[in-house]
Parts: C-alpha cells; structure tokens; sequence
C-alpha cells in the first residue's frame, strides 16, 4: 500500500472543485455508471467502497465494512478520518455536502489532492447520492457525531452533530432508487468477489462483508497478509505449482509504485491479472507490454548467462515471450496519478510512460530473484524449453492449417456450410452442435448471410492441452480455418507471423454457439467458450461471440403454436391460449435437443434475426471467469457444480 499524506493533508474544503448539478446524472445514469442494470447497481456499491479504499491507499484507513441491509440499503463504513465537515466558502455549505451534491467534488478532479484514487469512472460519491432514493451520511470527526441526510441527491436535512465519539470515520448508507434501476437486489456473490480482490490487492486492510437479508445473517472477513501472494494462491487453488515460492517484486517508491507476483504451475495456460489502481485493467495497455518484456528479456538474460538452454547437437533454440507465459499465473498491481483508461470497455491503460517504468522495475527484480533462487530458475526455464518443443510442432500444424486456407475458399472446412454475402459485418457463422441439428440449420438458415459449422467430434480442452495438440484436433482446425483469423502468435514483441491470429481478418462478425439445453450441450458449449478465452479472447472482449437460445418448450392448442424459454413462460403463455379458447386441448411438447426441431421451427424461434434472442458474451470479470473455467475444467466435483450454477454471470447482454 502507498502512503502519500503530504498531499492528502494539503486538502482542504477550497479544494474541492465544484462543476455542476446532479440533475444530469438522474437524467442520463447510463453516462456515468454505464447502464442501470445489474452492473450498474453494483457499481454504486463499488464507488463508495473505492472512497474508502483510496483513505486507505492515503494511509489513514485500515478497515472497512460493507453491510447488505433487510431493506436492500447498503452501508458502507470506514475507520479513515472521515470526510470533511468544514464550512466550504466557496459554496456556501460544509464540505460534506459539497462532495455529496456536486458533481465532480470530491477531490479526485482536483490534481494533487489523491496520489490515486479508484473508481472505474472516477464519478464520486454525489453520483451514487443523486441515483439513491435516499442517503445517509454519518462522519465521526472532531469527537463529534455528524449527520447529514439526502434524497435523489437533494438535501434533506441540515448538517447536524448527533452525539459525540472517540473515534474517526465514514459511514454512507443508501437505497438504490427504484426509479432507476431495472434491479435493486444487491448480489451477495458479486460484491464478495469484488471485496476478496480488493482485499488481496491491497495487503492487510480488513474488509468485512455482512448480509443482514438472509434468516441468519452472513459475514465474511478478507484480510490478507500476504497480498498479491495470497491472491495467486487462490487462482491457483485447482493447480499443481511448478514451485512453490512465488516471485514477487515491489517498488513502493518512485512515480509508479509497482507490485507483481509470480508463479508458474505444471498446466499450459497463462493467467495474467493486471490492475491499476485497484481497477482490473481486463483490456491490458502498457503496464502489461512493459511486464510482459521485462518476463521475456529477464528470462532469457538469465537462461543465456548461466548456460540454460542446451538443445541437442546442432539444434538453435530461442525462447520467445510464448513459452515464458505457459503455466504461468501473475498479478501485476500499479498505481498511476492520472490514468488514461481507452479501449471498449475503458479498461486499458494507456499512459505510454508506465510501459518503460513497469519493464525496468520487473527486470531488475526478476533478475533478483532468479539470482537468489537458481533452482526454481531452472525449473521455469526447463518448462519454456518444453514449450518451445511444443511450439516449433504447433508451428507445424499451424502451416498446415494455412496451406489449407491459403488456397482460398476450396479449402475451407468440407462440413462448413458458408454463406453468400462477403461482408463480415453482416455475416454469421454458427457452431452447432452435432450432425442432426446441423442439418436442420442448414435448411432453415438465410444461406445469404448464415453459415453453419456442425460440430460433430469432441472439442478438446484448451485449459489442458498443449497447443500443437489443441491445433491437431479437428473441430478446433474447422473453426480456425472457418473463422480465417489465423491463431497464436506474439503481437506483444512486435514479430508477425502471417499465420498468427488477426483479428481484421475475422469473416464473420457474430459467432453464434449453438448447443442442445442439456449437459453435453453446456459441456460443449464450456470447451467452445474455454477455447475461445484462452486462444482468441479478443473475439470476446469485442463482443463477437454469442449463445443462442433455443426455446425449451412448445405450447400448441390447434392452429396456435407459441414458444416458451422456461416453464414460467410457458405456463403463462398456457394461461393466455386457455382464457382465449376455453376448450380446445393444450398440448405441449418439450425440446431436449436442436435436432427434435424441423428447420422451419429452428428458424423461426433460434436463428431469424427478428424473432430469436442471443446472448453476447463478456468478460464481466476476468479473474473470475478464468477461475471459474479452471473449476469446470478441474476434477473437483464440488467446484464444477458451483461453476454450472453461476455461469449465467458470465453471459449478460441481451442482444438485438
Ligand atoms: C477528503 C479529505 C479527507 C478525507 C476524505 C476526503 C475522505 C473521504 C471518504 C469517503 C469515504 N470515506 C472517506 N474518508 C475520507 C481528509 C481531510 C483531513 O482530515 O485533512
């Protein structure tokens, strides 16, 4: 944790800029909070607890309590030194109620008031007040008890002393207007994923999550000395450590303060969590190009110094930044003064400075470690050499793939049914599962801008195998070859190779899984996603991957035939045809699989872009997600079950 308190102490009432109203926020809370669904919601959560994590990044914060009311209120509380309460001249009322009713106060606009401060939005606390039906706020400050309360944003009541107090600290309650939010349920599971991660991220503070809605109210502490250490232990949970010191490197000091750890396992996957101030960058940005070179260029200094790599009589091996990453976990924990957050979701960084500061500070201390811990030096270095092995035959498979492709459409897959229309933006391709079902799709599409993969052989595990065995499976080469993206390739260190995975020459810009409702079809549907977010996440994080979401029943009485999603659906559907006609039979038949449907039923209610309904896959929250996938792919039982339960996290958006 940094402490900065020089320039926390220079803040003072003045300070707090002040711009305008909150009228705009009510107006448009999409603009501030990105939308007011379930994410949205929890991000209320998530920007009063950042306040208090930034008065612990300042250093005068060790603990914080997160409180689920019965009432679907949540509390947020600190031990910081509370907000301040002093008159604020500039607007004519206490600083409190300047932070809490003007937009953009609060401090974090004002340069040089926090060294770092969180808040994916960096909007402020008025904006979770102006999107509350009501809010309270309790500072414990001076020996005095302060009380201050809201609605919409307005003010209710005086700034008023309530009692006195030996302690300091914030307390905010509030309730989610209904108004504006679609839903108001906080999600216990949401917020303590959240809380866990900030725990880890920022060593021995103490955060305490209770739900007061359940019959016994429930209660989890998060605190953890070990920090980043102790967070990839618990992304490793599932894995076999390669060794068991984890490396880390920290530089609390200087412009960036930097914290990493490291640690490889015996698997083939890299997970590399990265994060700036306390936000999980999922896009990447420069913090992780300077990590990932300062990896490559430390490990092979190191390898190429003590004589490492030996290949047989003859044969040349360079290690390049791919085989580094096989089986390896790190969590890379910096801290900017003014981020710039681009890409899609605003989760990239882009300041170019850090790239430079986060490779000298990793190399130096790689180089450190590796000095002090020359047998798990040789261990990481022997398991690139593997790697590299397997790189060389994935190239291999890789050519060959391209030979394929190289001679244009002839060579696409020979199940593949393509479409007519050439332009990607228009065009789908849908991975079904299965021969039958293939079949129906392939009669009830629009062939002018549909196509259809039928997925007959397994899709092998991504999580579990190497690569040039992933590229010797047969459905993995169909989907490449159809998807015409090329695959791998180190884009990061600048080498391009023309069989490597890009992006600009995606020929379809929906893929469209499509699988039967039931346990094969979500184990295949698992492998496809698995597959897609370890070797081609980009697809995902620009929305090109899809569910489909076949009905599961049809509710028929005579003529009039409906589809139901779920059995509340159809029953209520079943109660519509039956007040309309009170006595022809109803009958109702359930889908088990795709192919049970006729192609003209598996286009009207799955595949016609006006009538059907597609999930978009997203990476709400990568570190989860890849957990979760771990857990699926695992063979514990118990984490598998969890994975089924909650995977609909993983798909949110409803699209089109
Ligand atoms: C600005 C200045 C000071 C404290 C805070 C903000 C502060 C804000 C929040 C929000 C939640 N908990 C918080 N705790 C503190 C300190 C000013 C001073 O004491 O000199």
């Amino acid at each position: 944790m940094t402490t900065d308190k020089s320039v926390s102490e220079k803040y003072s009432a003045e300070k707090i800029k002040v711009l305008r109203g909150l009228e705009a926020v009510r107006r448009r809370p999409a603009m501030y909070i990105g939308d007011v669904s379930k994410r949205g919601l929890h991000h209320l959560v998530y920007e009063v607890v950042d306040n208090s994590v930034d008065e612990a990044l300042a250093g005068y914060c060790t603990q914080i309590k997160v409180i689920l009311n019965k009432d679907d209120s949540v509390t947020v509380e600190d031990n910081g030194r509370g907000i301040p309460v002093d008159f604020h001249k500039q607007e004519g009322k206490p600083a409190l109620e300047v932070v809490m009713t003007v937009l953009h106060a609060g401090g974090k606009f004002d340069k040089g008031t926090y060294k770092v401060s969180g808040g994916l939005h960096g909007v402020g606390v008025s904006v979770v007040n102006a999107l509350s039906k009501w809010l309270v706020a309790e500072i414990h400050r001076d020996g005095k008890i302060y009380r201050q309360k809201y609605a919409h944003g307005f003010t209710q009541t005086k700034l008023e002393v309530i009692g006195k107090t030996k302690r300091t600290g914030t307390r905010i309650s509030f309730l989610p207007d209904p108004d504006i939010f679609r839903v108001t349920t906080i999600e216990y599971e949401i917020i303590s994923e959240r809380l866990r991660e900030l725990a880890y991220l920022n060593k021995n503070l103490e955060i305490t999550l209770i739900d007061e809605r359940t019959e016994e109210p429930i209660k989890e502490v998060f605190k953890f000395k070990g920090g980043l250490c102790d967070f990839i232990k618990y992304l490793d949970t599932n894995k076999q450590p390669l060794h068991q010191k984890i490396i880390t490197v920290t530089k609390e000091t200087g412009e960036v303060p930097v914290d990493v750890a490291i640690r490889y396992s015996n698997t083939y996957t890299e997970n590399i969590l990265t994060f700036v101030n306390n936000i999980n960058t999922v896009e990447g940005g420069t913090h992780l190009s300077g990590f990932r070179s300062a990896l490559t260029r430390g490990l092979n200094y190191y390898a190429t110094k003590n004589n490492l790599i030996k290949g047989k009589k003859g044969e040349k091996i360079t290690l390049s930044g791919e085989d580094f990453r096989e089986g390896l976990t790190a969590i890379i924990s910096i801290k900017v003064a003014e981020p710039q957050f681009e890409g899609q979701t605003k989760t990239k960084l882009g300041n170019s400075e850090v790239k430079g500061i986060v490779d000298a500070i990793v190399y130096e201390g790689l180089q450190e470690f590796l000095e002090q811990n020359p047998s798990v030096a040789k261990k990481i270095i022997e398991k690139a050499l593997l790697a590299a092995r397997s790189r060389h035959a994935a190239r291999k498979a890789r050519e060959l793939i391209r030979r394929k492709t190289a001679l244009g459409n002839t060579t696409l897959p020979g199940k593949l049914a393509d479409c007519s229309n050439r332009d990607p933006a228009l065009c789908e391709l849908f991975l079904v599962e299965g021969d039958s079902a293939g079949g129906s799709a392939k009669q009830g599409r629009d062939r002018r801008f549909q196509a259809i993969l039928p997925l007959r052989g397994k899709v092998i595990n991504a999580e579990k195998a190497r690569i040039d065995k992933l590229l010797s499976n047969n459905e993995i080469q169909s989907i490449i070859t159809a998807l015409g993206t090329g695959f791998g390739g180190d884009i990061e260190e600048g080498v391009k190779n023309p069989t490597d995975f890009d992006i600009e020459k995606l020929r379809y810009h929906k893929i469209i899984i499509m699988t039967d409702a039931d346990v094969d079809g979500s184990h295949i549907r698992t492998l496809l996603l698995t597959f897609f977010y370890r070797k081609m996440p980009d697809l995902i994080t620009n929305g090109h991957i899809y569910l489909a979401m076949p009905p599961l029943f049809r509710v028929r009485q005579g003529k009039k035939e409906a589809y139901a999603y779920d059995e509340n659906e159809r029953d209520l559907l079943a109660e519509r045809m039956r007040r309309e006609n009170k006595t022809q039979k109803i009958d109702f038949q359930r889908y088990k699989g795709l192919g049970e449907m006729n192609p003209e039923q598996l286009w009207s209610t799955t595949m016609d872009p006006d009538r059907r309904t597609l999930m978009q896959v997203t990476i709400n929250d990568a570190a989860e997600a890849s957990k979760s996938f771990q857990d699926l792919m695992g063979s514990d039982v118990e984490a598998r079950r969890k994975f089924i339960e909650t995977n609909a996290r993983f798909v949110v958006n409803l699209d089109v």
